[in-house]
């Protein structure tokens, strides 16, 4: 692929950022207030915009219900809009209530079940009111010891409560499924993996598909080759980016590890662009989304960064000499394959990005136009330190 090909194909790629990234949140130890993080969805709204402004590449934002509630939210979607952005996934936020202590759609008390179907239902509401495209499940459900609960009575109340949720999803809004192997729960989680997601998305029908975190796995997991096998299923619906070192760390997108970026990247384009799967691959249709939570860093420039950083390897993925790259394969040149793979992302993709973005009126480079333009100082003027956790999570 040449470099304006390439860069045709970086400028298209979107990537929606998180409501929740913008405000402060922090770890169970301690939130420090940032100055000048965003206290409400206006305010949140207003940093995601000033990230598309510099990036183009940030159309969206999602939202995590209850923390962003508003009264009107026809309101909130003109607002979006007057700040050139539209409303993406919905999060309907199943953890927080006292009453979730033994679950939420898998709790063994039936009315517990029912409140969780009802949030769930009141955020497909929201999804119809600002237009968005996807709801976005994540559960934090599960057990801390064996016996505790039993698992296949869970497995049976969570398809029950999912099949209700499915049956209101308006025909243009998709369900995808989020899966975590740990975290709240320590024994274990009621939809650990992606296989589970799989299945339960399957059994709901083509709506539903399947959500990566690239953080929800036991470290050593080839969370590409998860990519690859979705996409050869045409079940990938999209992606909460962010890195890690240790657990779901939520740091900034290919900080931690660039290369295994560039080779979940490699898959997605794979798919893309061969003639047999770029259809039934349903690659096109992926919804990128950050998911992090920054703790002590800018929670702006943290987007920024995390935005180049998917279109920088985007673009590496893209320079890989496919049809060299296949004789290689075929013939078994175990080395060469992967030194045609290596070359590509070591190449350095800086010049392209340039280009790319001074052709399409942005800053060449969005990090520092963001340090000179005065907007983390004005904020922090403007809104001050808010103690506690805006999001909500945690705090
Ligand atoms: C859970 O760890 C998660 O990844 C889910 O997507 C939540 O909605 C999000 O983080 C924010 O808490
Ligand atoms: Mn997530």
């Amino acid at each position: 692929m040449d470099e304006s090909e390439i860069a045709d194909r970086v400028r298209d790629l979107k990537i929606e950022t998180p409501s929740w990234g913008y405000g402060n949140s922090g770890t169970r130890f301690k939130t420090f207030p940032w100055p000048g993080a965003a206290r409400n969805i206006w305010e949140k709204i207003d940093d995601a915009s000033l990230v598309n402004r510099l990036t183009g590449a940030a159309p969206s934002v999602a939202l995590h219900i209850p923390w962003d509630r508003v009264d009107d939210y026809g309101e909130l979607k003109r607002y979006a809009e007057g700040k050139g952005l539209k409303i993406g996934a919905i999060n309907p936020n199943l953890f927080q209530d006292d009453s979730y202590r033994l679950g939420s759609l898998c709790n063994p008390d039936p009315a517990v079940r029912e409140k969780a179907v009802q949030h769930v239902i009141d955020c497909i509401e929201i999804c119809k009111k600002t237009g968005s495209r996807v709801l976005s499940l994540w559960l934090a459900d599960g057990t801390n010891y064996f016996g505790q609960d039993s698992l296949m009575r869970r497995r049976r109340f969570l398809e029950e409560g999912l099949e209700k949720i499915y049956a209101h999803l308006p025909g243009d809004v998709r369900l995808l499924i989020e899966y975590k192997f740990y975290e709240p729960a320590f024994y274990h989680t009621d939809i650990p993996d992606w296989g589970t997601s799989y299945i339960l998305c399957k059994r709901l029908g083509s709506k539903a598909k399947v959500l990566v975190d690239t953080g929800h796995h036991a470290l050593a997991t080839n969370v590409e080759q998860i990519v690859g096998t979705l996409l050869h299923e045409g079940m990938l619906g999209g992606f909460h980016f962010n890195s890690r070192n240790y657990g779901d760390d939520d740091l900034v997108v290919g900080a931690a590890d660039p290369f295994q970026l560039f080779r979940i990247f490699y898959q997605i384009t794979e798919a893309e662009l061969s003639p047999e799967t770029t259809e039934s691959s349903g690659a096109r249709q992926i919804a990128y989304m950050i998911d992090q939570s920054h703790v002590i860093e800018d929670k702006i420039e943290a987007m920024i960064l995390s935005i180049q950083n998917c279109q920088e390897a985007l673009a590496k993925a893209l320079l890989v000499d496919r049809d060299g790259l296949e004789r290689l394969q075929r013939k078994g040149d175990v080395l060469g394959a992967h030194e045609v793979v290596r070359k590509a992302f070591l190449t350095d993709v800086g010049a392209i990005l340039e280009d790319m973005r001074e052709e399409n009126g942005l800053p060449p480079d969005p990090i520092s136009a963001y340090r000179e333009s005065g907007y983390a100082e004005r904020i922090a003027q403007e809104r001050g330190r808010a103690e506690g956790a805006a999001s909500g999570y945690p705090g």
